[in-house]
């Protein structure tokens, strides 16, 4: 499929740093400030590793997973997959990619998007071929169905350490989570700050009482979209202008013509220099 250049209305963000004061600090300061342990470790690994890039494996062949992540493991903090499309996912799989995650020191982000009812979720999240929870760190839900589904996904997820995102808003066109259902999404993190780690968002979202993750998709360095719907902005409009914390970057690294090690050095420091541009724009 072609990446095509279709043009994006830029999203204006306002200043976010004087919006929230908590921009001004380091990853590793902030940690402080987030109960769940997990988003604490995470936000020092960043400041350890100096990459707030998490890669989208999108692939679908196990080997050729494991051999991406091998290969890219050195330059990310978190490693996004869907499990679901590896048409040869087995126990080993899991076995291989924890092994990976100890070895270069990533976390393991499952884009389940989770839309059902507590109860459903609790058995997709923790069952089933996948059995999820037993080996990612973090996963995430929509939150369409009410706040049932943080609570049956917590049930599961808080007792094994792990951590949950909220998806806030979606990169795609059209995306219909805005207004009143982001803010319901937002509420719902705040009473369950001590599961929900932060959101999937084009943007912080300022003045909440808890600190959040902000991790962005559709992040790209050349090209505006897919064709798909999709719409690409850059580490430094998220980052700097729209006070996310973390990109996350997929075909930009492993697509058609592409080396994979140079893409993911160069997305690392784009990410990185804008983190840094951030914290010294007066
Ligand atoms: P890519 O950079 O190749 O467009 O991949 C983006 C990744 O982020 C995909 O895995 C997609 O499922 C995910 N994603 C997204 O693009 N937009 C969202 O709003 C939420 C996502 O999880």
């Amino acid at each position: 499929m072609a990446l095509t250049a279709t043009p994006r209305t830029a999203t204006f963000c306002g200043d976010v740093r004087k919006m929230d004061a908590r921009l001004n600090h380091q990853y590793s300061e902030r940690a402080n400030g987030l109960s769940n342990p997990l988003a604490k470790s995470l936000l020092a690994l960043m400041e350890e590793k100096q990459s707030n890039l998490s890669v989208a494996v999108d692939l679908t062949k196990k080997a050729d997973i494991l051999a991406l992540v091998d290969k890219i493991g050195p330059f990310v903090c978190v490693i996004k997959t869907h499990v679901d499309v590896i048409e040869d996912f087995d126990q080993d799989f899991v076995q291989q990619l924890t092994a990976l995650s100890k070895k270069h020191r990533f976390f393991i982000f499952e884009d389940r998007k989770f839309a059902d009812i507590g109860n459903t979720v609790k058995l997709q999240y923790s069952s089933g071929v996948y059995k999820i929870a037993s080996w990612a760190h973090i996963t995430n839900c929509h939150t369409v169905p009410g706040e049932g589904i943080v609570q049956g996904l917590k049930e599961v997820g808080l007792p094994l350490g792990r951590g949950l995102l909220l998806l806030a808003e979606m990169s795609s066109k059209g995306s219909l989570a805005t207004g009143s259902y982001t803010q319901n999404t937002l509420e719902w993190a705040e009473k369950h700050s001590d599961f929900c780690i932060g959101f999937i968002a084009g943007r912080r979202f300022p003045n909440l009482q808890h600190d959040f993750i902000t991790m962005s998709p559709g992040i790209g360095l050349d090209v505006k979209g897919d064709g798909m719907g999709q719409q690409y902005r850059t580490p430094h409009e998220v980052i700097v202008n729209c006070g996310s914390d973390i990109i996350i970057v997929g075909r930009g690294i492993y697509g058609a013509g592409r080396d994979p090690l140079v893409e993911a050095q160069r997305y690392k420091k784009a990410g990185w220099d804008a983190y840094q541009k951030r914290l010294t724009r007066k």
